[in-house]
């Protein structure tokens, strides 16, 4: 059984019920001239976190196990977006990669580097959290995963919202701050340290390489 040092206390997980969670790994987000860049953002917080995710992805791929990729987003009609969103401003107007966090536009897609793989599954949601308005628990049951290692942008928002919501349905949640980015700095170190709080209020909080090296521990399946 992988046993990792985390924060606050070692995570352990069995290669049969354990599922990586990609969160909105999207170019919109990441990529210079995006919406997140067009807000003011300093999208290099961001695109940091692609290089560990990459190596992590590569050896959850090499042991067979499951990865679920997310990304924010709506319909082009819009109908799926509240109108106290949409007042804020941003979504569905015209932006460098297309109709902002509109689905089918090129910026709404995850950067090149973490594209998806044939046979990954990718869950378009309304929302922050994954699980709100989603199949993600229905997904989550037929793979029999019980914990997930929670990656992708933002740590305060959607990767915060998702574990949450994850800790709420019973799930064990790992968060790899290396993986995990942030626009705010300051938010990121709150925002890991808030997982990890209080025994692991809502979760626990590790790196990558101390992941990895669990991981390639153990035989592949
Ligand atoms: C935001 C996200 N920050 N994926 N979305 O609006 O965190």
């Amino acid at each position: 059984m992988p046993t990792v040092d985390a924060k606050p206390s070692p995570f352990t997980f069995e290669l049969d019920n354990v599922a990586l969670l990609v969160i909105d790994m999207q170019r919109d987000f990441l990529l210079p001239g995006g919406f997140g860049e067009s807000l003011g953002n300093d999208v290099s917080q961001l695109a940091r976190t692609i290089e560990p995710l990459a190596a992590l992805m590569a050896v959850w791929r090499a042991h067979n196990l499951p990865i679920i990729h997310t990304r924010e987003g709506h319909l082009p009609d819009l109908s799926d977006c509240p109108p106290s969103k949409l007042a804020r401003g941003g979504i569905g107007e015209q932006g460098a990669f297309g109709r902002i966090l509109i689905r089918g536009e090129y910026g709404h897609d995850i950067v090149d580097e973490l594209a998806p793989l044939d046979g990954e599954l990718v869950v378009d949601k309304p929302g922050k959290g994954a699980f709100y308005a989603t199949d993600l628990s229905d997904i989550l049951e037929k793979l029999n995963a019980k914990k997930l290692v929670v990656t992708g942008v933002t740590t305060e928002v959607c990767v915060h919202t998702t574990v949450r919501e994850a800790n709420d349905r019973g799930y064990d949640c790992l968060v790899p701050a290396d993986c995990v980015g942030s626009y705010f700095p300051e938010f990121q170190r709150v925002g890991l340290e808030m997982i990890a709080a209080q025994g692991g209020i809502f979760g626990w909080v590790a790196d990558s390489p101390t992941l990895i090296a669990a991981l390639s521990s153990q035989e592949q399946k």
